[in-house]
């Protein structure tokens, strides 16, 4: 199996967090894609992933993976303990909807301020930005912060007691927020104490 990934990104490194929660980080071929060059919108690294965005994973019998839930999904799969994508439907169905919660509104959030109101990856790969849009889905990233305070307020977790798949796009989320220096607000109290609790994980140093 193998992963295409830039080292270091937020969206791969959610999948090495997932395989590290997993103990399967060594049963990976990492394959490194020169993001910042531009190689994944080449056409070698299209035929992988037509979005042109890391990671990719490549099964054995060289089918393709891309966005990260999926391949999550996909590792979570592979190996029973601990599971991340939940167990009973209603487990399975709450996570998938915090996870999408999270992830549209603050992953996705993020990244869109990052390549629309700021200079982004440079001119070479940012051929369209919207500031205003970008400014705007910075509010949205805010504002689901508040909304996460609130779901953590009498748990651990984003979803409840366990780690789920829903608290590593929330990691990957605190990673992305950190190499742009948007700062979690202090009226964000819990959301402050959980990203501290999500960063001081095994998996994430494993990961790193
Ligand atoms: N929704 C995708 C997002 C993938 C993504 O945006 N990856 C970033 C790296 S963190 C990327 O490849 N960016 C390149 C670009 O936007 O040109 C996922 O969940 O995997």
């Amino acid at each position: 199996m193998k992963i295409y990934e830039f080292k270091g990104f937020p969206n791969p490194a959610r999948v090495r967090i997932a395989l590290a929660e997993k103990g399967l980080l060594d049963k990976v071929e990492f394959v490194q894609v020169n993001v910042p060059g531009g190689e994944h919108k080449k056409p070698a690294f299209l035929k992988k992933n037509p979005s042109g965005a890391v990671p990719v994973l490549e099964t054995e019998e060289g089918q393709h993976i891309s966005e990260s839930t999926a391949i999550i999904e996909y590792i979570d799969h592979l190996q029973g303990a601990p599971a991340l994508t939940g167990k009973t439907a209603y487990d399975r169905a709450q996570i998938a909807m915090v996870q999408r919660k999270v992830e549209a509104g603050f992953l996705d959030a993020v990244a869109d301020y990052f390549h629309h109101a700021t200079d982004g990856l440079g001119p070479d790969i940012e051929k369209y930005q919207n500031s205003d849009w970008g400014k705007r889905r910075r509010e949205v990233a805010i504002a689901t912060l508040h909304w996460m305070d609130e779901q953590l307020k009498d748990h651990d977790f984003i979803t409840g007691e366990n780690f789920s798949s829903a608290d590593i796009t929330a990691q990957a989320g605190f990673l992305f927020a950190g190499f742009i220096n948007l700062d979690i607000p202090e009226s964000c109290p819990n959301v402050r104490s959980y990203a501290d609790r999500l960063m001081a994980r095994k998996s994430i140093q494993q990961a790193a």
